[in-house]
């Protein structure tokens, strides 16, 4: 170990500055109160304290920045959806990812790999097609590609998939990056900090308080905070916090799991995705291969990790990469996703005044978090959905108003 490093490590006194302030104790009022210290929460913190001025905010989080989805999730980003409504809304998300890095003054390694979704079948092909000129129309760079130009791109990649899937041909999206997750995380929260917002870890919401259909305060496991306004933003735990103010939803929340092999010298430069074989792939600038695939088939309110996905997702990717069978699996792990029925996101106003929301984010909503802070920031410092979100109001459900989203959010479902 260099001595620099044992010396830094046996010291009391840590000149590096923190990534963000600990103040040790909550204020008893706060003009906003953020809950969740997910990229989402950080994001919508940032972009009031930087383009509205609200910096007498709190975020607050149960557990670690990060820890949720936002630190467990594959990093994929692209634009490449079905609808008009997601597709604008995703294409202004990987235009605002373009500057972070450079906003943060932090390297968030967001690299543009190419996004392919594999078609093994006349069905996803026709899909593929109908994406490709949904997406075309609003401008974003989505074509069909054969056999061939895949095999270009992907040489080691065996198009017969062992002879019982072959390959027809793939929606490629030039766009489609990958990113550090957990920098996303810290860049927000430094910048949202550095503009006076406060971030509180190990702070759980308990519970919601509610007068007159309006919010007035949160109960924490630090105290009581009164506010006007809160924005929710917890994925995987919107149930919990909708019960506390008495609204229904039709979230389910469904494990999804994710595994990381050991590292290897670069050979995978795009992104892989097939929906058929419920697999995807892509190579971090570490070497390491990350792969995921659908969601668990049940409902469950848990992050723990199973060996029949392991299984299931080594057989998918050896169809594909017969070479991989040596390959090492070196962590395994699980995040907990809140599915929408038609897997758009629900987000903006509710029929509670000062609640807000930002949730349904499912197995999609890492490439959105740039987008979701400029625009719940917005609704919530005007009282008034930002445009972009109007066609994802949680009221939709009650009007029969889906966003049919199924075929484009991630792998399979
Ligand atoms: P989170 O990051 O989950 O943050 C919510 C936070 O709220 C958590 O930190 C939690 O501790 C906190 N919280 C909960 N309850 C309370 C409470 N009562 N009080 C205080 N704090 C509370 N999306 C993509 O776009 N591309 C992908 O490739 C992709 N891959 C994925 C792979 C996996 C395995 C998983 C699980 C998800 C994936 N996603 C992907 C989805 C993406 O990760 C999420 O949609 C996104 O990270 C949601 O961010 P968030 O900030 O809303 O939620
Ligand atoms: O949103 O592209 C996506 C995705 C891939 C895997 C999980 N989510």
């Amino acid at each position: 170990m260099p001595l620099n490093l044992l010396r830094f490590a046996l010291t009391k006194d840590h000149p590096e500055p923190r990534m963000f302030r600990q103040p040790d104790r909550l204020k008893s009022s706060y003009d906003a109160v953020i809950i969740g210290g997910g990229g989402h929460g950080l994001a919508a913190a940032y972009y009031l304290a930087r383009d509205y001025g609200m910096t007498d905010v709190a975020v607050l989080e149960r557990s670690y920045l990060g820890g949720g989805n936002t630190g467990r999730n594959t990093t994929i980003i692209r634009s490449n959806y079905l609808t008009p409504e997601g597709v604008k809304f995703y294409d202004e998300s990987v235009r605002l990812w373009q500057d972070l890095s450079q906003d943060f003054d932090l390297n968030l390694f967001y690299s543009t790999r190419g996004h392919f979704t594999l078609a093994h079948t006349d069905a996803t092909l026709r899909t593929m097609r109908w994406r490709a000129e949904t997406n075309k129309h609003i401008g974003v760079n989505s074509e069909l590609v054969s056999p061939d130009e895949i095999q270009e791109a992907c040489p080691q990649m065996d198009l017969t998939c062992n002879g019982h899937a072959p390959i027809l041909g793939a929606l490629y999206h030039a766009p489609g990056s990958i990113a550090r997750h957990d920098a996303v995380a810290w860049g927000y929260g430094r910048g949202a900090d550095q503009r006076g917002v406060e971030i509180h870890q190990q702070t759980e919401v308990l519970g919601i308080q509610v007068k007159s259909d309006r919010v007035t305060g949160v109960e924490t496991s630090r105290g009581t905070i009164e506010t006007p306004r809160v924005l929710c933003a917890v994925a995987g735990f919107t149930p919990r916090l909708l019960q506390m103010v008495g609204i229904r939803s039709p979230l389910y929340v469904h494990p999804l799991q994710a595994l990381v092999s050991e590292p290897m010298k670069p050979w995978l430069n795009p992104i892989i995705v097939s929906g058929n074989l419920h697999v995807y792939v892509s190579q971090t600038a570490r070497g390491e291969l990350v792969m995921g695939a659908s969601l668990d088939p049940y409902e469950l309110h848990s992050t723990r990790s199973t060996l029949d996905f392991t299984e299931e997702l080594a057989a998918h990717m050896l169809d594909l990469f017969p070479f991989l069978s040596h390959a090492k699996i070196v962590r395994q792990w699980a995040g907990m996703a809140d599915m929408t029925p038609d897997f758009a996101p629900m987000m903006g106003r509710t029929p509670i005044a000062g609640f807000y929301l930002d949730a349904g984010w499912g197995t999609w909503g890492f490439k959105a978090t740039p987008v979701c802070g400029k625009t719940m920031a917005y609704t919530v410092a005007n009282d008034r959905a930002h445009e972009l979100i109007q066609d994802f109001s949680i009221d939709r459900f009650t009007r029969y108003e889906l966003i049919g989203e199924k075929g484009a959010a991630s792998v399979a479902h």
